[in-house]
């Protein structure tokens, strides 16, 4: 590994061997237990990094309550200038933040820079978003009446972040809120502790040079115990969270429970629709990176592909073709395409993936299997699978988090397609490949997809921040990052203002006194 210059990158982003992992900006504690942060890339011990305790969590939020009262008040586009900063930061350490993120979570080298660049985008959308948190003026009924609308910031955000996008998925909503006027505490992945780490400690450096006050950007570390520290505290407005259904609906509980806000985002079961109008060049390209991608643990990663039986032989083969050529080992070497699991329990869920669609009648065409031997020592490297299997099997209907990718027919028209397609809980990102206006139309429209995302000759993987990022059902509803995602971050307030000497009431009540 030294090889790859994981060393230099370590020492560049000033993270050591043992991080505190509670911070409010340049004060950090850590008098919490700690978390051993392991490489799945070669199982080595990066780092340790320590958790939260009750006490930690209430200066926390003591900071963060006291940073926002001034934050508050600061100009947006003021903000904006500090978000534009932490743009530049992000742009000088591109590259070891990148690697960093490549060994703690195992994805390629170009996806963890890819990730970063994610980062740097979102930043650079919400400056401009910092002069554009726009209200609408409205025509008031009564004469003399002025009436207008204003986004004021909320408070402290929440945000729970998962270990497969550990620094973009952040930066969504951190860059968002933060030109809102919020101020934010984050709770990483216990997976990914360090890459929370390394990011604290650059936006740290920012708000210090800028004379701002602790608080403005937090991070507490630990288990669900200390994501439910935030999620039954009344001080914090909004909880942001991404991960698994099961968790999302226990956070929408509890959060609800309290009245709070939730922005979820969470799990997907996301199908290509192969149709008989297909580029065969381009679903392959598209079928092949959404599935084994990020080894399939992307929330958009490509699940299933629905192909019309005119197709289906065609396809199949290419696409089992096309696995032959995959390279899987360390994804710092950039020969590689598939890099490690997260660990051994999401290899076991791949396994188990594997047994249930054979037991449930599916057909293996690509078998799969985990790697051993020299450079896959830390057990988490495993092959991209593919079976032949049915949209009503239990396991096709569920999320796992690994490249297993199920191959579904159809027959007839795009109806037939979309009917599978819809046909599980999850909405999160789908795509058609197709030629063929009326059936790409077809898909986009009312009784189309009904997924958050629906793409037209693109995989269903890779969105840009531009948009709004999200999907309906089991995904959880929330959206984020590009569009008008900013809305949730902010209190919205509707002002009628009475320039004359008279009181008339709304909807012509006569009240005299
Ligand atoms: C996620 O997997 O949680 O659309 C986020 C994509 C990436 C983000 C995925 N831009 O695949």
């Amino acid at each position: 590994i030294a090889d790859f210059g994981i060393k230099e990158a370590l020492e560049q982003l000033g993270v050591s061997q043992t991080n505190h992992g509670t911070s409010t900006g340049s004060q950090s504690f850590g008098t919490g237990g700690e978390i051993a942060s392991y490489s799945p890339v070669d199982g080595e011990l990066i780092a340790k990094v320590t958790t939260t305790t009750k006490e930690e969590y209430e200066k926390v939020i003591d900071a963060a309550s006291s940073a926002f009262k001034t934050w508050r008040v600061m100009p947006a586009p003021q903000r904006g200038e500090i978000v534009r900063q932490l743009a530049d930061e992000l742009r000088r350490l591109k590259e070891p933040l990148g690697k960093l993120v490549s060994y703690e979570m195992g994805k390629s080298y170009q996806e963890g820079l890819g990730e970063v660049q994610e980062m740097i985008d979102i930043c650079d959308f919400a400056v401009g978003l910092s002069r554009q948190l726009h209200g609408l003026t409205m025509h008031s009924e009564r004469p003399g009446h002025r009436m207008y609308e204003q986004y004021h910031p909320l408070g402290i955000v929440g945000i729970i972040s998962a270990f497969n996008f550990p620094v973009a998925v952040w930066s969504w909503n951190t860059a968002l809120a933060w030109v809102c006027g919020d101020v934010c505490v984050w709770k990483p992945s216990e997976k990914t502790p360090l890459t929370g780490v390394a990011c604290q400690k650059i936006t740290a450096e920012v708000f210090r040079k800028n004379n701002l006050p602790e608080g403005i950007s937090c991070l507490i570390n630990g288990d669900y115990k200390v994501g439910e520290m935030m999620t039954k505290d009344k001080r914090v407005p909004l909880v942001s969270a991404t991960g698994s259904t099961r968790m999302g609906k226990i956070v929408a509980a509890t959060v609800g429970e309290r009245l709070g806000k939730s922005l979820l985002e969470l799990g997907g079961n996301n199908a290509i629709i192969v149709t008989p109008d297909a580029d065969l060049k381009m679903t392959v390209i598209g079928a092949v990176f959404g599935a084994v991608g990020t080894a399939g643990q992307r929330c958009t990663s490509t699940r299933r592909l629905i192909i019309h039986e005119s197709m289906y032989d065609k396809v199949k083969n290419a696409i089992v073709d096309a696995y032959k050529q995959l390279h899987i080992g360390n994804p710092l070497d950039e020969n590689n395409h598939v890099g490690p699991l997260i660990d051994k329990d999401a290899v076991k869920a791949y396994q188990h993936a594997l047994e249930k669609v054979v037991e449930e009648g599916g057909n293996l065409v690509v078998e799969g299997g985990v790697l051993e031997g020299e450079g896959y020592e830390s057990g988490c490297y495993v092959k991209p699978a593919i079976a032949e299997a049915d949209n009503s099997y239990e396991i096709v209907q569920h999320e796992t988090f690994a490249p297993v990718l199920y191959l579904l027919k159809y027959s007839g028209d795009v109806e037939n397609a979309l009917e599978i397609q819809n046909g599980v809980n999850q909405g999160l990102s789908s795509a058609i490949m197709t030629n063929n206006l009326r059936e790409a139309e077809r898909f986009l429209s009312h009784e189309g997809s009904d997924c958050g995302i629906a793409n037209v000759n693109i995989g269903t993987s890779g969105a840009e921040i531009g948009g709004a990022f999200g999907g309906e059902k089991d995904t959880g509803g929330g959206r984020e990052s590009g569009s008008d995602a900013w809305k949730v971050y902010m209190r919205r307030q509707t002002n009628t203002i009475n320039y004359t000497t008279e009181l008339p009431l709304a909807q012509g009540i006569k009240f005299d006194l």
